[in-house]
């Protein structure tokens, strides 16, 4: 599929999707929205490892919800494209690969809930992260609501939603909201040995580490690890285990077949 807002970049089973719309600095319009989901729609998470999500550019990675597509919204309307936008985050972040963001610049708005739901987030060091919505007259719609408390906890999540205060990069890094900061010339490549990193290791044990970090996080400990013990034991339903171990054991490198 040709897309216009998506840049798209194979390399190896390392896939980088870059949001391309430099009129507005890589804002999410309806059009952009559904390219993302027709993009997550068709890819390929059997041949893919890991998915890595940018901006293009060198200024912003996402900076929010199109302003201008909104600005005329009724409520019905508004509850539409929030659901769109949620919908195709909710997507990102129960895809059964891993997602790098590689937030690149500005992150605002529906920008930083975009990182948000991505697995692991990396940022460059002239990257701002923000949720101003406030200032605007509505509240994060793309269930920064839900994911900001739930990576930096309720209070640091509470200050940057009332104020609607941007903060660098140094400080997403000192909160957690992102896992490490780079010169913007060496992001990419860094995004890149993580991925590679990723796609290293068992594929089925890594889709099942994220599908049990994913759903324990919502469930009693109990029933957590419960499901965790179910899912280490499928892991010896696998050929990759066996071939893990084997190599371990031989002194040699896993050649993992994702089977
Ligand atoms: N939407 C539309 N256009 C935008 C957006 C945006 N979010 N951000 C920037 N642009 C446009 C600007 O209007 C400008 O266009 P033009 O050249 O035609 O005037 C162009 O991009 C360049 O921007 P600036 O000239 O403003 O560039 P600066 O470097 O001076 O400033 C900023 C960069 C600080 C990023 C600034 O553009 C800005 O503050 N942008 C808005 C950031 C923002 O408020 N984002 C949150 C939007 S709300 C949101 O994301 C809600 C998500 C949930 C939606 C729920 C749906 C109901």
């Amino acid at each position: 599929m040709e897309y216009n807002y998506l840049k798209i970049n194979n390399i190896d089973n390392i896939c980088t999707v870059a949001i391309s719309a430099p009129k507005s600095l890589n804002a999410l319009n309806s059009s952009v929205l559904a390219e993302l989901n027709a993009f997550l729609e068709s890819l390929d998470t059997n041949a893919t490892r890991v998915l890595i999500i940018t901006g293009d550019g060198e200024k912003s990675f996402v900076a929010g919800a199109d302003i201008s597509e909104m600005s005329n919204l009724n409520e019905k309307e508004g509850f539409d494209f929030g659901k769109r936008g949620a919908d195709v985050f909710r997507k990102i972040e129960v895809l059964p690969i891993p997602v790098i963001a590689a937030v690149n610049g500005f992150a605002l708005g529906g920008g930083c809930e975009l990182a948000m739901a991505c697995d692991i987030r990396i940022a460059s060091s002239n990257a701002k992260f923000g949720q101003p919505e406030v200032g605007l007259g509505i509240i994060p719609g793309f269930s920064g609501t839900c994911r900001l408390a739930r990576i930096v906890g309720m209070g640091i999540a509470k200050e940057m939603i009332y104020t609607g205060k941007a903060i660098r990069a140094e400080e997403a890094l000192r909160i957690g909201l992102v896992n490490a900061v780079y010169p913007q010339e060496e992001l990419m490549d860094q995004a890149m040995a993580m991925a590679k990193k990723i796609a290293a290791n068992a594929p089925i044990a890594v889709r099942y580490a994220k599908v049990c970090i994913n759903w324990e996080y919502d469930l009693p400990a109990g029933k957590a690890i419960a499901f965790e013990n179910t899912m280490f034991g499928k892991c010896f339903a696998t050929n990759d285990q066996k071939e893990g171990m084997d190599a371990f054991l031989n002194k040699r490198q896993a050649e993992f077949k994702n089977e």
